[in-house]
């Protein structure tokens, strides 16, 4: 009985010790020198699941066969969340950083993808799939669970990936119009809508200070570029016009706005091997900060 218990817990260990192995084995490379941290999500762990970048170290956060993907931290850094298909459909989720406690917190049968945090952290904005590849924004109340629509007599056909300033009332997000998609914002107290691009760009990230966006364009290369813009759609510059054969995806400023964080992945292998790099944005160098036989996407840089 006592030789059976053993050999069973040594079992136990010698399983625990397979199933992690891997992981801690694996080939990839960090080179992250910051106080900050950086969410992103890869698959280079054999599924999609999100880790967190600190100073030249990388921990992953979800352990699900699942696909965990677009992590976003809260103002104070504390919890992310983020959108699993874990139950079936995609779902948004949180997962406090310090307990790793994940909780559900939507389970509508169709696919509910993109969150972010509104403003003060009270409300969770993301894109429910209404139909085949059409999704709207929603906003979830968090004290109530209670979702509405985001967007009131929205111009688009679909909204996505939405974004609230940091100070002001303005919501900054990817409209869909005939044949592609164009950054727009949203005006609250107004119910403005303002294109700031034409079609071909998406995924507007606002700076700390809310005074530029980043953003992805696909004017110059065709594949993808990070650019800058004022936040009423002035001043546009790219950014990575020295990486022609790039697909440079996912850009978000660093926490004091002087850097950005963004995806890319060489135009031989399509948009399926992202690796993290970060832009200065004063001197223009742009480093690699980390490298996995994957993609990896959806980096987020927080305090
Ligand atoms: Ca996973
Ligand atoms: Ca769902």
């Amino acid at each position: 009985m006592m030789i059976e218990r053993l050999s069973k817990g040594f079992l136990t260990i010698l399983l625990w010790f397979l199933l992690f192995l891997p992981t801690g084995v694996s080939a990839q490379t960090v080179h992250f020198d910051s106080d900050d941290r950086i969410v992103f999500n890869s698959n280079f762990g054999g599924n999609d699941d999100i880790y967190l970048l600190t100073r030249n170290r990388l921990t992953k956060l979800t352990d699900d066969p699942a696909a965990d993907e677009w992590p976003v931290p809260d103002g104070k850094g504390d919890r992310i969340v983020f959108t699993s298909d874990r139950a079936g459909s995609y779902d948004i989720y949180l997962l406090d950083l310090k307990s790793r406690a994940v909780q559900r917190l939507t389970s509508d049968p169709r696919n509910e993808t993109c969150p972010s945090w509104g403003p003060g952290d009270r409300q969770i904005y993301y894109d429910l799939e209404v139909k085949r590849n059409a999704w709207k924004t929603m906003a979830l109340e968090i004290s109530t669970g209670i979702s509405r629509p985001l967007f009131p007599d929205q111009p688009f056909s679909s909204t996505a990936m939405a974004f609230t300033h940091p100070a002001r009332d303005e919501i900054f997000f990817t409209g869909k119009v005939f044949l592609g998609w164009l950054v727009a914002k949203y005006n609250v107290p107004s119910r403005k809508y303002t294109e700031l691009t034409k079609r071909g760009s998406c995924r507007p990230k606002v700076s700390p200070d809310g005074t530029k966006i980043a953003y992805v364009c696909h004017d110059d290369d065709g594949l993808g570029d990070v650019f800058v813009m004022n936040t009423d759609g002035s001043g546009k510059r790219n950014m990575t016009s020295g990486r022609p054969d790039f697909h440079d995806y996912f850009p978000c400023y660093s926490p004091p706005g002087d850097m950005i964080v963004f995806s890319s992945s060489p135009k031989e292998k399509g948009k399926n091997a992202y690796e993290l790099y970060t832009l200065d944005l004063k001197s223009g160098e742009v480093v690699r900060i980390f490298e996995a036989d994957g993609n990896s996407r959806f980096p987020h840089w927080f305090r």
